[in-house]
């Protein structure tokens, strides 16, 4: 089975031809081709979404119309949740339980983001007192236009979702190039988006890989925004192309989230929620807190649970009921925090457990939970993204260090707190500079709330009205009301 590409309403093959395989990470075999596409199909789709945004298609209806299509995306993805949930799991490896929150999530999204363009609309236009009563001026939010979205292979249904359904909430027309590492979703998606009856030209999907497809997406001079979720070096590229045609740019990079745990905190519930904080769909998000603050006095006991807890974790296939850790994306991702962990012994770090392949394990791009201990401060593991199973572990002695220690990275993203003083929790969460701040838990993300990050984490907030507004342009409409006279350039004549 090879997929298709998805231009202006058509389901169609790349112009070239081509196409490159959907691995299972869990057997290591093939069990999809995907359609590569390349420079001419995002060119024909760019030019798609522009005659579609141009035309009024899509931008010129009433909200309530947008949004019942929109309804009708969230509804038939409903109707697919376990078969496309199945699907994601295929493609990425995470546990099935989790790829049915994603997909479920997805369908939330375009429902919420269907009420806050009905919403908007009903608000109407917002009006500024310019201190001039000859003038009536007004604020008017419109869509930016033809959107290019450049989405990762972690969620791979719902980070496109979380670009795909703001931006057609507000009117925009978009082209979406998911990763190549997991493709399989977004055809799903696209073509529930073609039975929901969006018009051509709307949405568009072109599979492909980042040099070949990506790259000729943020360079399309008639794309209005670029809105990309990925690595802070691909960001980079992103960013420097939308510079050239002066393009709004929404980033989302990675991170290096750290959690402070004092030690007040029940043992339990800490050790449950750094758990899920770095395992949960195998450490491969971009807010993991992967570095680890503990309060000196709780660091053993707390050292002693982790370990416990962490080698108590179902290794598996994500089809297989009770896994809670499956396979690494991909053999390019697996190899790379191979090398991590090989470097990560002659850091200086104690290894707690883990630290390579699990055991019984000969298929499968699998890496044991790793934990690691008195990890030194340059640490690479204590300092890079790894996007995996892995999670750094340090003591603290007080308050001012364990802000000032989280807070030393380049990254920004997200950083968690625990404490039973909510007060202190509070300071804490004021002190650290990062975009999404969580108290006595980790992850839990809402769709109402903003999310992006401070420092190299990003630029710009999806998800809640933040993200509906990031895919809008602002203008200002003045008015002067014309039974009065200006009186500058006619009047001086009159007087001379
Ligand atoms: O990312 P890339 P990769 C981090 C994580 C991971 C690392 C590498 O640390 O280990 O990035 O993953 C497209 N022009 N995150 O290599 O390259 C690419 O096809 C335009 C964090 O997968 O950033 C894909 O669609 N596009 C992250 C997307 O960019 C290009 C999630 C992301 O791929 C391109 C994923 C180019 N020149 C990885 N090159 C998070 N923030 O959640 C690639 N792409």
């Amino acid at each position: 089975m090879t997929t298709e590409l998805y231009i202006d309403g058509q389901f169609c093959a790349p112009a070239a031809g081509g196409s490159f395989p959907a691995i299972d990470p869990a057997t290591e075999q093939e069990f999809a081709q995907v359609a590569a596409g390349q420079a001419e199909d995002i060119d024909r789709a760019v030019r798609a979404a522009r005659k579609a945004f141009d035309s009024g298609v899509w931008s010129g209806l009433p909200a309530a119309a947008r949004a019942a299509t929109l309804r009708r995306i969230a509804q038939g993805i409903r109707d697919r949740v376990d078969e496309i949930a199945a699907l994601e799991t295929r493609d990425n490896g995470k546990p099935l339980p989790e790829a049915r929150w994603d997909i479920e999530d997805a369908a939330f999204c375009f429902d919420y983001y269907a009420g806050l363009a009905e919403a908007a609309e009903a608000r109407g236009d917002t009006p500024v007192d310019v201190g001039d009563a000859r003038f009536e001026s007004r604020i008017r939010r419109e869509p930016v236009g033809v959107v290019g979205a450049i989405t990762p292979w972690n969620f791979p249904m719902l980070m496109a979702v979380w670009k795909v359904a703001p931006a057609l909430a507000a009117g925009c027309t978009i082209v979406l190039k998911p990763s190549e590492l997991c493709s399989m979703s977004c055809v799903e998606l696209a073509r529930v988006i073609d039975a929901a009856g969006v018009p051509a030209g709307v949405f568009n999907l072109v599979t492909g890989t980042g040099p070949e497809a990506g790259a000729p997406l943020t360079d399309h001079p008639l794309l209005d925004k670029i809105a990309f979720t990925g690595s802070v070096p691909t960001g980079r590229k992103v960013m420097r192309a939308a510079s050239q045609g002066i393009r709004t740019v929404s980033l989302e990079l990675g991170g290096k989230s750290p959690f402070i745990i004092f030690a007040d905190c029940d043992v339990e519930k800490a050790v449950e929620w750094i758990l899920f904080g770095i395992f949960w769909n195998k450490g491969e998000v971009c807010s993991a807190t992967s570095r680890i603050l503990v309060e000196r006095s709780l660091y053993p006991r707390l050292l002693d649970r982790l370990k416990q807890a962490t080698e108590a974790i179902t290794i598996g296939a994500g089809d297989e009921p009770g896994v809670k850790l499956g396979p690494i994306v991909a053999k390019s991702q697996y190899d790379k925090i191979l090398g991590f962990l090989d470097r990560a012994k002659t850091s200086g770090a104690r290894i707690v457990t883990g630290g390579g392949r699990p055991k019984g394990f000969d298929k499968g791009y699998y890496i044991a939970p790793t934990v690691y201990a008195d990890v030194p401060l340059d640490a690479e593991i204590w300092r890079e993204e790894i996007f995996g199973p892995v999670v750094s572990v340090n003591p603290f002695d007080t308050e001012a260090e364990a802000i000032a220690l989280a807070n030393d990275s380049p990254y920004g993203l997200a950083g968690a707190v625990m404490s039973d003083d909510l007060a202190r929790c509070y300071r804490v969460a004021v002190k650290l500079r990062a975009g999404i701040i969580w108290i006595n838990c980790s992850q839990p993300t809402f769709t109402q709330a903003p999310w992006g990050g401070f420092k190299s984490s990003g630029i710009g907030r999806e998800l809640g009205q933040a993200g509906y507004d990031s895919y809008l342009e602002t203008k200002q409409i003045t008015r002067f009301d014309h039974r009065q006279s200006w009186g500058w350039y006619l009047d001086a004549e009159a007087s001379q």
